[in-house]
């Protein structure tokens, strides 16, 4: 029983997208969810006195987790939620989680914009590829959302260099490469 008075201390690392309006000043927040499927509260990443998330930072923070039975996280969920009425984008890079009762890193790929309020459910270490991708539906609406910016930015643009010129920093690899 003592292990339900031992909190489970982990630090969060943030990699922040270093290109341009990558930053972001809206609430960061993670849910951490074991291999026995405990889940973590929503854990809010805010240094004091410090601007977290902006370009091309490597963010940590420190949480901890009430329930002494929590074991290591393999799954995470990144959450962003408007801190003022503007939309302040965030593009993610990967977010490393260290547990300090083994040491083991826990590594979760990100590589892509976190909307406001749709938050990012992501495997450790996933690397799966879309037609295995569980998170399905979270999957077409990304595909759905780069369609919508993509399809009329391509009607008024007269070449390659002003398509590229003219989309969102960061949004651009996975559509091009994928050409
Ligand atoms: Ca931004
Ligand atoms: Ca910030």
């Amino acid at each position: 029983m003592w292990n339900l008075f031992s909190k489970k201390n982990f630090t969060v690392y943030v990699k922040t997208g270093d290109r341009l309006g990558m930053g972001t000043d809206d609430t960061i927040s993670v849910v951490l969810q074991d291999e026995s499927g405990l889940r973590s509260g929503k854990c809010q990443l805010d240094n004091l006195l410090s601007n977290d998330f902006e370009s091309g930072r490597l963010d940590s923070f420190q949480i901890a987790i009430e329930d002494g039975n929590f074991g290591d996280p393999v799954y995470l969920e990144l959450h962003r939620d408007k801190f003022g009425f503007h939309d302040d984008e965030w593009y993610c890079e990967f977010v490393r989680v260290l547990s300090e009762k083994t040491n083991q890193v826990h590594m979760f790929p990100i590589h892509r914009w976190v909307r406001a309020g749709c938050p990012i459910k992501v495997k450790e270490d996933d690397a799966v590829l879309p037609q295995d991708d569980e998170n399905v539906i979270q999957r077409q609406e990304e595909l759905q959302r780069k369609r919508d910016i993509y399809v009329p930015a391509f009607k008024e643009a007269t070449g390659m260099i002003m398509v590229l010129n003219e989309y969102p920093v960061g949004c651009d690899h996975e559509f091009l490469s994928a050409k």
